[in-house]
């Protein structure tokens, strides 16, 4: 049986306001109807308290999915961007509140960093609320610089210095 085309793609979805749940499927569902994306596979929610910016923030509700895509990353990012000022996204201060956040987590086994777009996501092997997402539906993926996969991430919190 051929392979599949083109490239697969790991995101993280997150949400702090308005109507969470919803807007993590209204994304997903701009995503399915967009040409060049198909979504393979959807983690499922995880409530999670909001990390780093302003305090008192609502909690999150985070997900993971992986797409298949003919896209460039630059352009799936612009993808990503435009859904997320269609679902009513401010930009303000960084890691304020938002309706929703999407995030190129893993693009193959690309490893790119420029101004716009840093690939494997910097801060992702930081992060349970990415991390647990992803051990779901990502199990035997490794992190392309790092060599581990989501689970051997959430298992090194505390051990490993990435530094
Ligand atoms: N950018 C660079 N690389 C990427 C990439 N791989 N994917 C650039 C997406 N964007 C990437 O992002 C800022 C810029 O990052 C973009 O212009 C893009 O060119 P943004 O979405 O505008 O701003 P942001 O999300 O506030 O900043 P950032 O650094 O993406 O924040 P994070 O890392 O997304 O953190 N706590 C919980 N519990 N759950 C969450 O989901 N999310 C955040 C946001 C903080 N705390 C959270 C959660
Ligand atoms: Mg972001």
């Amino acid at each position: 049986m051929a392979r599949p085309a083109g490239h697969v793609a790991y995101i993280a979805l997150g949400a702090n306001l308005g109507p969470r749940e919803k807007n993590i499927a209204a994304a997903l569902n701009a995503l399915e109807h967009t040409r060049g994306i198909t979504v393979e596979r959807v983690s499922n929610l995880y409530e999670t308290e909001a990390v780093g910016g302003p305090p008192g923030q609502p909690a999150y509700v985070n997900a993971a999915a992986r797409l298949r895509v003919t896209l460039t990353p630059e352009r799936l990012l612009a993808v990503l961007q435009q859904i997320e000022t269609s679902l009513g996204r401010e930009r303000r201060e960084r890691w304020a509140p938002r309706t929703i956040d999407l995030d190129i987590l893993f693009f193959d086994d690309r490893v790119m960093s420029d101004d716009n777009l840093s690939i494997p996501h910097p801060l992702m092997h930081e992060r349970r609320f990415v991390l647990e997402p992803l051990a779901e539906i990502a199990p035997n993926v490794r992190h392309p610089t790092l060599g581990l996969t989501p689970r051997e991430l959430l298992d090194s919190f505390g051990e490993l210095s990435f530094d």
